[in-house]
Order: structure tokens, then C-alpha cells, then sequence
């Protein structure tokens, strides 16, 4: 698994990172960590949740990269979803959900590969 997902980074360009709704510290915290590793490899990166940065987490590193707002997933080579265990958690762009514009970011298409992690 290790492997498959260095490799998937290796190849990739293009990455979005999020978690589930209710943000908590290790959510905030996994995904900013994420975002700086995989930007010194010079990778472009956005982050994304649902729900808004809660105040607490302002002072992180970076954590003003965070959007709460994201257009189609097409774009992505690959999706992060960490910290997140359950697809019900991940908000409304998990999968099937209206809400989601027909994106979803749990499936594995030609171009967008899920890693939740
Ligand atoms: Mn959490």
C-alpha cells in the first residue's frame, strides 16, 4: 500500500487533500502536513473542507491554503482523504451525493485515483 501510494504521488501533478466535516486537530493537522510534503516536491496541491477552518487551528502552519469551496474533481491526479474512516463523514462530495455536482471523490476514474489514507 505504502508503495502504490509513493508511486501515485511520484506520477501525479495535481493532488486535492481533505477530510471529514467537524474538523478536528489531526484532520487540520494530517492535511497540512500532507499539503507541505507533497508541495517541497514541488506538487500543486489544494485543500479542501466542507466545513470551515475552526479558529482554534488558525495558528497551523499554511492553514490559510484551506478552500471550503471546490470546483469539479476532474482536474486531480489523485485524492487524499485523511482522517477519515467512514465515507459518510467525508460531507456532500462523497459519492452519490446530490450535492456533489456528479463529482465524487470515491471513485477511481482515468485520471483522479482515491487514496484514503
Ligand atoms: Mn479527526
Amino acid at each position: 500500500m505504502i508503495r502504490q501510494i509513493a508511486e501515485i504521488i511520484q506520477k501525479g501533478r495535481t493532488f486535492l487533500v481533505t477530510s471529514h466535516v467537524r474538523l478536528d486537530g489531526d484532520a487540520v493537522g494530517s492535511e497540512l502536513a500532507l499539503y507541505e510534503a507533497l508541495r517541497g516536491q514541488g506538487k500543486e496541491v489544494v485543500v479542501y473542507n466542507q466545513d470551515r477552518t475552526p479558529q482554534m487551528y488558525a495558528f497551523l502552519p499554511d492553514a490559510g491554503v484551506i478552500v471550503n469551496r471546490l470546483g469539479p474533481l476532474d482536474g486531480f491526479d489523485a485524492v487524499f482523504v485523511l482522517d477519515c474512516s467512514e465515507i459518510e463523514r467525508m460531507g456532500k462530495k462523497r459519492r452519490g451525493s446530490p450535492e456533489s455536482g456528479g463529482s465524487s471523490t470515491s471513485t477511481t476514474t482515468s485520471r483522479t485515483t482515491t487514496t484514503a489514507i
